[in-house]
């Protein structure tokens, strides 16, 4: 790594220590994920399951239940959470701790409430699902001999039952599918009881990995990377290192780089028994800096800690990012800004809302990982929000986004619901929020801490106060402020002052009670979809950072195919109403369907016409919020991904296959953008730049039929300006095509030209798909092969307007370009992506074309 030689090293004469040592301490003695065994407390027979897992998940591999996402299987599988589980694993340990070590379990994390028992003791109880649990386990295990690890998983719903019927008066959660909402009073995952998108799968498991470890009486706890100055020629870096010690003790504590012999800082330290702080600062100079996708290259440094004294040593090793991160809020024409700076340049966030990706989520493999999250870097994202009814994700999740450029935006797991505020409940979040606080500060992709998602907006805008007597809305607003504005603010400002909080999202200011509006903060706009809205409303509606808004299309029909029946595939069955989550879902479709296309009967073609809505619909939204920076700075669509296959706002279904609208997001959120739109019967092309330098060249602008004939160019010279946007071209629509042509078969395109690049506008049509007077197509495409990797050319004769190109085979692939409109006589080639090593064939290419689709 060539960073290494630029950091400022400390000479430190005649000391032979060395930071190439081996990285043992605490020292993995047994990993105790794999198999396990489980069953029904009483049950005379033990099943085989495996850890990480969940219930769900081990009774299906024992084929005690049917696949829970096929048809409606979901309603019969609901008893699976009313009862208790046990696990148990059986293991020996044959190497001793050293002196001065400690045998430690660690669960990383326990769905939800347990009791464990070693060799018949109890050794610790769970209640939260999101905190990591260490248990010293030395007077417990039997050394050399069989030891017996039991874990009794309680009912996670009858464990909060009487929590439920003690209190007063009941809690509201939005989208917690039974009458008798309990999702509150647990901590784990809010989806996990159903969402608009979701089943209602509440699962119990033993869901991260658990693992035996040798801990030393002198242990780095933690680490924490403060960036206290950067600038291109240098980055101070501030550590603070907590160290658990179990008595008085002298011992050294220096930082090295990995694998590197020399060191950057040490300190002689005196520890006492318990917590000790110390600090520990160096330099780099010439840093390579982290910058978001986009914006630059994702250095990545990795450090170690060191800690030894006369008998133990312990190392904590730290990858980090040189990037400073700021969330400016300052008053402006507007009202107050909301954007971030990364290095002290001003960010247009661009991405995605992310759910988790699967209801149980041992499902979910680094490859997924890898593969959704290659996917947003694809379509030119730079922001992640990993929202507040999911889970905190584990650490693949930000190690990918550091090395990708993806920004998180991190709510705390609560959504869309009221929290009860008793003293236990409020001493678990702040174990759960230390816990994670401390395992994501240093990730040079975390950019802000968010309190909930909408639990504010549902309080005072959703009419849930009038549900309440006075008295309750006193309690319910105090509890709510002593969450999220007193105890999550407190924790992050001790635990990571250098990244932000925001208290809900989405919300004008800091303040309880600040409620979203267009002048400061961030908004949820909902208008279009739940408000019913024309999709044109997106871009006359410009909040400051628009961290929501969406539309709901169909997955595609081989994903809607792996759980149906071909009887049940029309919009009205029993089976694909279970697939959608939305009340009214499929009914909304339709009803934005009639007023912008038309309507095919068969099922289909209505999938493929869902998806060109969602993806055309949204695409106003990014084209929009975009051309109106600095104003807004932030287009946060929701959703990026599905949980399981469902009918949703998703961008990209359950099994990683894009739908029409992350095409469009890859195109609309390209770092140079031409926007073409019609404004009180003007049109007017807009320029939009995410570049730190100007880009000159020639642009044309035109009106062509669909036969390819021009009715109107016109070309200037003119430039991108460095993070900006604004008007380059505004003429009347009758000055630039009179009556020569009539509106439904003309369309209005712009170019842009040097000597690097060749940039198309998105086609612009003066009227709705629906009243188009597409004309017929021929056509043709040629799949060929080059050095392994196939490639389709396909051409046509008049305007083919948004071209699916499906692919039927076994094997996943994706088309490099999909849902596009073909410019008459145009050609186009594409890049096919094939997931996975079964062969392609081209017989199972289906093209879908709105030209042929009649109501
Ligand atoms: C948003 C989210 C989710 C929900 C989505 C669609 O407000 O925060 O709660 O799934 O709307 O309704």
């Amino acid at each position: 790594m060539r960073f290494a030689k630029q950091i400022v090293t400390i000479v430190l004469l005649g000391l032979v220590v060395s930071c190439q040592a081996p990285k043992t301490h605490p020292r993995l003695i047994l990993d105790l994920s794999g198999r396990w065994e489980f069953r029904k407390p009483g049950d005379s027979t033990w099943m085989e399951a495996t850890v990480p897992g969940t219930v769900h998940t081990d009774l299906y591999k024992n084929v005690k239940i049917d696949d829970p996402f096929y048809r409606s299987n979901e309603k019969d599988l609901q008893w699976i959470d009313q009862v208790d589980w046990e696990y148990r694993k059986t293991f020996f340990v044959n190497q001793r701790p050293k002196p001065g070590e400690k045998l430690v379990l660690v669960f990383e994390g326990i769905d939800t409430y347990s009791e464990i028992f070693l060799n018949g003791q109890p050794i610790l109880e769970t209640d939260n699902m999101f905190r990591t649990w260490k248990v010293d386990i030395g007077s417990y295990l039997r050394k050399s001999k069989k030891n017996e690890l039991v874990v009794k998983l309680k009912s996670p719903t009858e464990t909060a039952k009487p929590i439920y019927m003690s209190r007063e008066y009941p809690l509201l959660a939005a989208n917690d599918q039974a009458r008798e909402k309990y999702s509150i009073y647990t901590r784990k995952a809010p989806y996990h009881y159903g969402w608009d998108w979701g089943p209602r799968f509440v699962t119990a498991g033993i869901w991260r990995p658990v693992t035996l470890l040798a801990q030393s009486d002198q242990v780095i706890d933690n680490c924490y990377y403060q960036i206290v100055a950067l600038s291109p020629q240098k980055a101070q870096v501030e550590v603070l290192v907590t160290i658990q010690s179990t008595e008085n003790k002298t011992a050294d504590l220096w930082l090295c780089q990995e694998e590197e012999a020399s060191e950057l800082a040490r300190k002689s330290i005196d520890l006492k028994p318990g917590s000790n702080q110390f600090s520990l600062s160096f330099e780099v100079l010439d840093p390579e800096l982290w910058w978001p996708n986009g914006m630059g290259e994702q250095a990545l440094y990795t450090f170690e800690c060191n800690l030894e004294t006369n008998s133990t040593r312990s190392i904590q090793k730290t990858r980090i990012g040189l990037r400073t991160i700021e969330l400016v809020q300052e008053p402006d024409q507007w009202g107050e800004s909301f954007y971030f700076k990364v290095n002290g340049r001003p960010l247009f966030a661009k991405g995605a809302n992310y759910i988790p990706q699967d209801n149980f989520l041992n499902h979910v493999m680094p490859t997924e990982y890898r593969h959704l999250l290659n996917s947003a870097v694809e379509a030119n994202m730079n922001m992640i929000r990993v929202w507040g009814g999911g889970i905190y994700e584990n650490d693949w999740f930000y190690n990918l986004c550091d090395e990708l450029g993806l920004l998180v935006w991190q709510d705390f797991m609560f959504a869309c619901s009221l929290y009860p505020g008793d003293r236990t409940f409020l001493e678990s979040v702040k174990h759960e929020a230390i816990d994670n606080i401390i395992r994501l500060r240093n990730h040079p992709c975390l950019a802000l801490w968010c309190g909930n998602n909408e639990n504010q907006e549902a309080w005072f805008n959703w009419g849930w106060q009038r549900r309440y007597q006075t008295d309750q809305v006193d309690e319910i607003s105090t509890h709510y402020q002593e969450l999220f504005h007193q105890l999550l603010p407190t924790l992050v400002n001790e635990f990571d002052s250098q990244t932000d909080y925001w208290p809900s999202s989405p919300a004008a200011g800091k303040e309880y009670g600040q409620l979203a509006n267009t002048r400061s903060g961030d908004y949820h706009y909902w208008e279009v979809w739940h408000g019913r809205k024309d999709f044109e409303t997106y871009a006359s509606f410009i909040p400051r950072f628009s961290s929501e808004y969406g539309f709901q299309s169909f997955p595609e029909y081989k994903t809607i195919s792996s759980y149906t029946l071909p009887d049940d595939r029309h919009i009205d069955s029993p089976i694909m109403k279970a697939h959608q989550r939305h009340p009214i879902g499929n009914k909304l479709i339709l009803n934005y369907m009639e007023r912008y296309y038309p309507v095919p009967d068969d099922f289909e073609s209505f999938i493929y016409v869902s998806q060109v809505m969602q993806g055309e619909g949204l695409k106003i939204a990014f084209e929009g919020l975009r051309r109106n920076r600095p104003q807004c700075m932030g287009s946060l669509y929701w959703q990026l991904n599905d949980c399981w296959p469902v009918a949703s706002w998703s961008g990209i279904d359950y099994y990683g296959r894009w739908k029409a609208l992350h095409y469009q997001a890859k195109r609309a959120y390209e770092p140079l953008l031409l926007s073409i739109w019609e404004e009180e019967e003007e049109l007017q092309l807009h320029v939009v730049s995410d570049l730190a330098q100007p880009v000159e060249g020639l642009f044309t602008f035109q009106a062509m039929g669909f036969d390819g004939r021009i009715w109107y160019y016109h070309e200037m010279e003119n430039a991108f300006l460095p993070d900006s946007a604004f008007p380059v071209f505004t003429n009347p629509v009758n000055a630039l095509i009179g009556s020569y042509v009539s509106h439904d078969e003309v369309f209005f395109l712009a170019t842009f030209e040097n000597e690097t690049d060749t940039i198309f506008s998105a086609p612009y049509y003066l009227e709705r798909d629906k009243n188009l007077d597409l004309p017929d197509v021929k056509l043709s495409y040629e799949i060929y092969e080059n050095g392994g990797s196939y490639y389709l050319t396909i051409k046509t004769d008049n305007l083919a307007r948004q071209v699916y190109l499906r692919y039927d085979g076994e094997t996943e692939v994706r088309f490099h370009e999909n849902y596009f409109d073909l410019l008459p006589n145009q050609q186009k080639t594409i890049r096919i992506h094939k997931r996975d090593k079964d062969p392609f064939k081209s017989e199972e290419i289906t093209i879908f074309v709105m030209n042929e689709i009649k109501s």
